[in-house]
């Protein structure tokens, strides 16, 4: 076994311009490098990202305490996740900073790909391996964009009926493309603005937003012969105000309490077939995405972000009430691979369907494409445009090719 030589960290930039952490570990005959990105709509049972004092007190921390004790470990992710555990002693990586433990993890597992010689999707252990398919936002608000946008963080896409990763993706990019033409004819003041994950962000409610792109999607469906499906992410939680108890949409000018909540999310489901729907209710909800379920559960994927947070014990009591039937999946929600892997692990056994992704804050890192390929994540959601999203999804077009023959479009559930 491989033993870990050195390992550094240092202060990068992420795609708003924060600062986060890039970690190099070296070991054997390789070299892993993997840095961790930052959320704006984060839940509130994420682990910690960074320390008070940010993200120099986290590198602080590895130089003091974290080296010495990695340094000689096994190169192996699982040794070291348990490393980092222990010396952090807190139960949300409050101490050193789930930013930091996470890029370790993932650093750690490329570089022990890196020794053998082998793409790290090749080391994660399934056996069979199949490309996700790439969902991603097209259009958005919330917490992602500027004032006068829609109410809904995310209006999503994916091409459920593409045969290969390749043309999914170039597929989506046509959508992107066909909403802006909308757009400008929607409104003959957009300026082509966008939000932080590269979804172009209009000035116009939220029917008006997925009619704009329900209508793209069906007209590049036409054209490139394959059905592209329309979802959102509502990211509720930054929708409601626990004080009254009521989720505010303030650009239209609307509340409503959870059972409001419910039935818009259904009509929405219905009106438009939606394929996927994201944190239709606020993070402490499991009752209402347990309702909202077994009603839509049959036609939609629903899928929990904030009310998991990547954690089991959470999605452990998500299957228990049946509040979903799909969970996000964000590494450095958890801050190790090992529980990354456990979160997937635990919503396979139960037939849910996990979904690797990026957040807002994003850097080139690539390595969730290798993770969704290797853990069997049947969907990757990771942007359409912009740098710092189609690093995922190049690599999955050079994974693909690297398959071969051998690639296959994982299995969607039957919605
Ligand atoms: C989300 C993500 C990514 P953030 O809500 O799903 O799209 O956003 O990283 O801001 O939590
Ligand atoms: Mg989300």
């Amino acid at each position: 076994m491989d033993r870990i030589e050195s390992i550094s960290a240092r202060k990068i930039l992420d795609s708003r311009g924060n600062p986060t952490v890039e970690v190099e570990v070296r070991g054997g005959k390789g070299v892993g490098r993997a840095a961790a990105p930052g959320g704006a709509s984060r839940g509130k049972h994420e682990v910690i990202a960074f320390p008070p004092g940010g993200v120099e007190v986290s590198i602080r921390l590895l130089e003091e305490t974290v080296r010495p004790a990695l340094v000689g470990e096994e190169l192996d992710f699982k040794r070291v996740d348990t490393v980092l555990r222990e010396l952090d002693g807190t139960s949300n990586f409050a101490k050193i900073g789930g930013n930091l433990a996470v890029a370790i993890s993932m650093a750690t597992a490329k570089a022990s790909a890196s020794s053998r010689g082998l793409p790290l999707f090749r080391c994660l252990g399934e056996g069979v391996v199949c490309i996700p398919f790439p969902l991603g936002n097209v259009l958005g608000g919330g917490a992602h964009a500027g004032r006068n946008a829609p109410d809904i963080q995310e209006f999503l896409i994916i091409p459920v009926g593409a045969k290969k990763f390749i043309d999914a993706a170039f597929a989506n990019a046509r959508v992107h493309r066909r909403v802006r033409e909308y757009l400008e004819f929607e409104d003959e003041r957009f300026s082509g603005g966008k939000g932080d994950e590269g979804a172009w962000a209009p000035n116009l409610d939220n029917s008006k937003a997925l009619e704009v792109v329900v209508r793209a999607c069906e007209e590049i469906s036409g054209e490139v012969g394959f059905q592209i499906r329309p979802g959102l992410d509502v990211a509720a939680s930054e929708l409601y105000d626990e004080r009254r108890g009521k989720y505010v949409y303030s650009r239209e000018g609307v509340t409503r309490d959870g059972g409001e909540q419910v039935d818009y999310v259904v009509d929405l489901i219905r009106t438009y077939k939606l394929f996927y729907v994201e944190d239709p209710l606020h993070q402490e909800d499991f009752k209402g995405f347990s309702e909202l379920t077994s009603k839509v559960g049959d036609r939609c994927l629903v899928c929990g972000d904030d009310l998991f947070v990547t954690n089991v014990d959470r999605i452990r009591r998500g299957v228990e009430e049946g509040a979903a039937n799909a969970v996000i999946v964000k590494p450095n929600q958890v801050g190790t691979l090992s529980g990354t892997s456990a979160a997937i692990g635990l919503a396979k056994r139960n037939g849910w369907l996990p979904v690797m992704s990026h957040r807002s804050g994003e850097t080139t890192d690539e390595t969730i494409s290798h993770l969704a390929v290797g853990w069997g994540c049947p969907i990757i959601k990771t942007g359409v445009v912009g740098g710092e999203r189609i690093a995922k999804l190049n690599e999955l077009i050079r994974i693909e090719e690297e398959l071969g023959e051998k690639a296959g479009m994982a299995k969607l559930q039957n919605i």
